[in-house]
């Protein structure tokens, strides 16, 4: 059976977008060890489980709540990764999606909230951001029920795996571009189990610094990453790595915004 996970920051419509989907619950609780509630359900006209995780930032989580989510990623196998976005609030909301992307997971992104953008003086062109992010892209607005049968539909399609396009790679800096390589086939020749684009992201995750992945690794005794620590921090890979992707996004995000043919000079 199927899974696709719920991903996006806090308040984004998840949990919305959860319900519309779905038509039966298969599980509503806990997660494990904290507070956060745990849904569960059936995609509609599918066998495919739906599961809603909490709201997060970043993968590199601040508290017990938001480890849950990456720690779903590193032990949940899901199929499809259903990235829930605020289609205002993009640039801060494709932090995220990178990160989501570099796992090798397949990617659907959902615009949603699009209805807040009438007022903007820029919309977004939804085939140039699925070109720049390599991922499908779709537009919602859960609160009134529109985009979701297309969403839907696109589920279906990724999860039979004829949509879905390769992991992203970003254009890191040399240093950091050379070492994610150089531990990669180090990794791989320990670990030739992992997929080779979720070695490169568990690399990268170390890299920046984040204490779930470090911690698994630990766990994991990936050695090729763990003896690597030292380096990675004395040279701030982690500064490096947030920088390309702030700039890609900029990138991204000025390759498809479009004037607002409605909030045009002339008709105000
Ligand atoms: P979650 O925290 O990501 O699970 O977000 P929720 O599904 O709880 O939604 C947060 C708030 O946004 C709720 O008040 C929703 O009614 C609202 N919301 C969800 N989708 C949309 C949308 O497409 N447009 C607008 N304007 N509001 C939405
Ligand atoms: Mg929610
Ligand atoms: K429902």
């Amino acid at each position: 059976m199927a899974t696709i996970a719920l991903l996006g920051n806090p308040n984004t419509g998840k949990t919305t977008l959860f319900n519309e989907l779905t038509d039966k619950y298969a599980y509503v609780g806990n997660w494990t060890g904290v507070t956060v509630e745990k849904k569960m359900g059936q995609l509609t006209d599918s066998e495919t489980m739906v599961v809603d995780l909490p709201g997060i930032y970043s993968l590199n989580p601040l508290t017990k709540d938001e480890a849950v989510a990456t720690d779903y990623l590193l032990t949940g196998h899901p199929d499809l990764i259903l990235n829930v976005t605020n289609a205002g609030q993009l640039k801060r909301n494709l932090l995220l999606t990178i990160e989501l992307l570099e796992s090798g997971i397949p990617v659907v992104l959902a615009l949603n909230m699009l209805d807040d953008l009438q007022q903007s003086p820029f919309l977004f062109d939804l085939p140039t951001l699925a070109e720049w992010l390599h991922c499908q892209v779709k537009g919602t607005n859960a609160r009134s029920k529109q985009g979701i049968a297309a969403l839907h539909a696109n589920l279906l399609q990724s999860l039979d795996h004829s949509a879905v396009s390769p992991a992203l790679t970003l254009p890191y800096p040399e240093p950091v571009a050379h070492a994610i390589d150089a531990t990669t086939q180090a990794l791989q020749a320990t670990h030739p189990e992992l997929p080779r684009d979720f070695t490169r992201w568990l690399i990268i995750q170390y890299m920046a610094q984040n204490q779930t992945i470090r911690d698994y690794a630990q766990r994991q005794q990936l050695t090729a990453l763990t003896h690597q620590t030292a380096a990675f921090d004395q040279q701030n890979f982690e500064d490096h790595i947030f920088q390309t992707r702030l700039t890609f996004i900029e990138q991204t995000l000025q390759a498809a915004r479009r004037p607002n043919p409605a909030m045009q000079p002339n008709q105000l």
